[in-house]
């Protein structure tokens, strides 16, 4: 499908695996700016820092979360929601950094989707441990609009099912570098992210960073 991109400009493209229709895992795609990239979020993360949500449900996430963009991801006991505050400062959420929209950009493309220009980047941070229970992201406006997942730090499983929580899942290695975009059919499949395994990465520590973008309005 996409690598048409890549052979009419005459280099090679990413190494790139299918998971489902519109869902594909583009291996590393992520390193080629990751200096940048990681400044960036440190930038990020000092100026709106990690925290552990509460669910609805009224349960603190094992994974601890921020925001940067227009619009953050925030869940308390009212519910799950985009707001354009940050709950915990009280001010706007960090400005989306440009090695950030490049790479979202970068990857929605390689993947077949044009255009796609997030509003949001929602950032997780798993310790040893920590996990995301199956869901689907149905938070946002439009679900034509995928979703550009890309994968730092410590390698983790992430899983993969279908547009039933009872579907069986694909386990999916994920490694410091990987890009996974999401949409399409596929956009309402549910997924998680299996408990983190001790390991260290050199960069980042004994944790895995996932930044998810999103167009949420
Ligand atoms: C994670 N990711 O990889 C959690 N959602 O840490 C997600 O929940 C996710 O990776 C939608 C699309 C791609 C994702
Ligand atoms: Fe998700």
């Amino acid at each position: 499908m996409t690598l048409e991109l890549f052979k009419d400009a005459g280099r090679v493209g990413p190494e790139v695996q299918v998971l489902g229709e519109g869902a594909v895992v583009l291996r590393g795609l992520a390193l080629e700016d990751e200096a940048a990239l990681l400044k960036d979020l440190r930038d990020v993360v000092l100026a709106a820092g990690f925290r552990r949500m509460v669910t609805p449900g009224g349960h603190q996430m094992s994974v601890a979360m921020t925001n940067c963009g227009a619009l953050g991801w925030v869940t308390d006991r009212t519910g799950y929601r985009y707001q354009g505050i940050d709950p915990d400062s009280g001010r706007a959420w960090p400005v989306m950094p440009e090695s950030f929209l490049r790479l979202a950009d970068r990857a929605a493309r390689v993947a077949g989707y044009e255009g796609f220009v997030p509003d949001a980047c929602l950032i997780n941070q798993y310790e040893v441990g920590a996990k995301m229970s199956l869901h689907q992201d149905k938070n946002e406006r439009d679900f034509g609009q995928p979703i550009v997942s890309v994968s730092l730090g410590i390698g983790a499983v992430f899983l993969f099912g279908g547009m039933e929580r009872s579907d069986v899942q694909q386990r999916v290695a994920l490694q410091h570098g990987d890009v996974v975009v999401w949409g399409g059919e596929s956009r309402l499949r549910f997924h998680g992210v299996l408990a983190l395994k001790e390991a260290e990465h050199v960069r980042l520590g004994r944790r895995r960073i996932n930044l998810t973008f999103r167009k949420a309005e």
